[in-house]
């Protein structure tokens, strides 16, 4: 058996967390071979009910699990590890408008570049869940000069999984049949899923879904939108945002970063590098491959004239969101 390898999950007395820490506990993110120890981070007053999760935990009696830290010292948490789930963030309170959320949690994201900065692993690989997920991944890596900025990464998956779900449900196959949908952008209600290039496996034989589907003007809105509002329709039904599949989302995320993402395309939110026309320095939603733990952005795709209003759109936003946030930094 491994080394066990020190894994971080803030946010980790959360709704995503509960979820998510059995998963990467079970092995289901690094693998049925590695032991993990789990460093969990919250804040102060919620070390009791962290309490409660690090006893259900160690219930779950997990042959992989070699030990717990629970703490609310950013510092501590992230000593040396090799994983960083960014879980945590202030949830918006009613009357709270866009804007001051995005301040207090980047805030959040500063100080923990910092950390991460100070007392990390150079090669952690960092996903950043909490909202606004895009923006909080730069804002965190540029606090973190000294790790670089390729291992910062922010949350579409989800965004994803839902995109390929609802187009494997729309053509009547399984899920695993559908592959190279793409999220580009933010994961926002401007985010753009994009299913022109994705592919599916039916009875054997590989086609293109815009074939399978042939319903351009599907594709181009009731896909879209409903991608987009999906977390809203799961707030609507649950009366809590989504948190098992934002769990899976995560572990999935990781476990193709860590181990590799085959012959499919994954969408996740990487620092641009202008790659489709698109603003740099902003953390930006594209499809890529994973492998040796690197990402590489897929290139060569046709954009089209609806493709470039969408991509611009969302680039956009992610654009303003990265001024707002470097005016809270300054303060
Ligand atoms: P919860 O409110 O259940 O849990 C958040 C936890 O973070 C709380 O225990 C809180 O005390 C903790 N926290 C707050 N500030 C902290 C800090 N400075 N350091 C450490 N912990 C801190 O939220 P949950 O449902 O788990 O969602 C967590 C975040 O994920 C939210 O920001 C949410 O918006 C975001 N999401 C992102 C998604 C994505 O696809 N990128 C999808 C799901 C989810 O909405």
């Amino acid at each position: 058996m491994a080394e066990p390898i020190k894994v971080v999950v803030t946010g980790a007395a959360g709704q995503i967390a509960y979820s998510l820490l059995y998963q990467i506990a079970s092995g289901a993110v690094f693998g049925p071979n590695q032991p993990v120890y789990l460093h969990l981070l919250d804040i102060a007053p919620m070390m009791g009910v962290l309490e409660g999760v690090v006893m259900e935990l160690a219930d779950c009696a997990l042959p992989l699990l070699a030990g717990v830290l629970p703490t609310a010292k950013p510092e501590e948490a992230f000593k040396d590890v090799v994983a960083a789930f960014l879980v945590g963030a202030m949830p918006r309170k009613e009357g709270m408008e866009r804007k001051d959320l995005l301040a207090a949690n980047v805030r959040i994201f500063k100080e923990q570049g910092q950390a991460l900065d100070k007392v990390a692993r150079k090669d952690v690989k960092v996903l950043v869940v909490g909202n606004p997920a895009n923006t909080n991944a730069l804002i965190c890596s540029k606090y973190a000069p000294s790790i670089p900025k390729e291992n910062f990464t922010a949350m579409t998956r989800l965004d994803q999984n839902r995109a390929q779900s609802q187009l494997a449900a729309k053509i009547g196959v399984p899920v695993q049949n559908v592959k190279n949908v793409i999220i580009w952008g933010n994961h926002s209600s401007t985010q753009f899923p994009d299913a022109s290039n994705a592919v599916v496996n039916i009875g054997g034989a590989q086609k293109s879904v815009p074939a399978a589907i042939n319903d351009d003007a599907y594709l181009k809105s009731t896909f879209v939108t409903t991608v987009q509002k999906r977390g809203a329709a799961v707030i609507a039904a649950r009366k809590m945002s989504s948190a098992l599949s934002a769990a899976k989302a995560a572990s999935d995320h990781m476990r193709d970063w860590f181990l590799g993402s085959g012959d499919r395309w994954v969408s996740m939110g990487v620092v641009s590098d202008g790659s489709y026309g698109t603003p740099r320095d902003v953390v930006f939603s594209f499809p890529v491959t994973t492998a040796n733990g690197k990402w590489k952005i897929v290139q060569g795709l046709t954009i089209t004239d609806f493709a470039r209003q969408m991509l611009d759109a969302t680039g956009k936003e992610l654009a303003e969101e990265k001024q707002e946030a470097l005016d809270v930094c300054k303060d």
